[in-house]
């Protein structure tokens, strides 16, 4: 948020301009444990993507090369895990989790699987306004009780909503841990999806005017969320 004179390049311009917000960290058993230690560390610094064809839609850019170094997160089923910012939230939009089993080896995954939604948090109505959960430093949820073991990328999300009202002006500020779900499974999770695919850049939730005329109701982008 440092004032700044001069900008060579827009992207420049927005990265001075905008520091923005990033998931860094697993909270696992009460801890929020070290920046990048269980999340696999993006290359595009704080700046959003807003292309939701693109591959790096599953967990952000970069985030393929990080997996190898990236530690994986015993997790026991039915606990509640989350994921920490480096600063609190500042604009308007749903938060949202996913996970996808890997087939193999967690640390080179490429999210190319199946995904299912296991939380989402969209905006609240009452008196004729509408407001985020937003100006939060963290998102927690449960891993469902019933899910199968193994080995997951846990992907959560944060969906900008404030210059939503044209197409690709949504922001999508995502990450992923890598986890090894324990438990006694019997869950078969349901619906799934593809990243990309799951999301087009005209669903209600994501080509959205939150200012005129106020909305009344908010569409969550994605899949319904299994309970487990
Ligand atoms: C969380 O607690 C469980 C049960 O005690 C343990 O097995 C697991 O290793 C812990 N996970 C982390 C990341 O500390
Ligand atoms: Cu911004």
């Amino acid at each position: 948020m440092k004032p700044i004179t001069i900008c060579i390049a827009l992207a420049a311009c927005f990265q001075a301009v905008h520091a923005h917000y990033r998931w860094t960290s697993l909270i696992v058993n009460g801890t929020t444990t070290g920046a990048f230690y269980y999340v696999r560390q993006n290359t595009n610094y704080n700046s959003p993507l807003t292309d939701v064809t693109s591959n790096d839609i599953r967990c952000n850019t970069g985030t393929l090369a990080s997996g190898p170094t990236t530690n994986v997160a015993t997790v026991i089923a039915g606990s509640t895990v989350g994921m920490a910012l480096d600063q609190t939230i500042f604009h308007i939009g749903p938060l949202l989790a996913y996970l996808s089993k890997a087939p193999s080896d967690i640390h080179t995954y490429d999210g190319s699987g199946a995904w299912f939604k296991i939380a989402q948090t969209g905006p609240s109505f009452s008196s004729g306004a509408i407001s985020w959960p937003t100006q939060v430093s963290q998102y927690t949820f449960k891993i469902p009780a019933s899910t199968p073991p193994g080995l997951y990328l846990l992907r959560v999300e944060h969906i900008a909503v404030h210059s939503a009202k044209t197409v690709d002006g949504a922001q999508f500020y995502i990450a992923c841990a890598q986890i090894d779900v324990r438990g006694s499974g019997g869950g078969a999770p349901a619906p799934t999806v593809s990243l990309p695919g799951a999301y087009s850049s005209s669903d209600p939730g994501i080509l959205f005017n939150d200012y005129y005329p106020i909305p009344t109701s908010y569409t969550m982008p994605g899949p319904a969320v299994w309970a487990g």
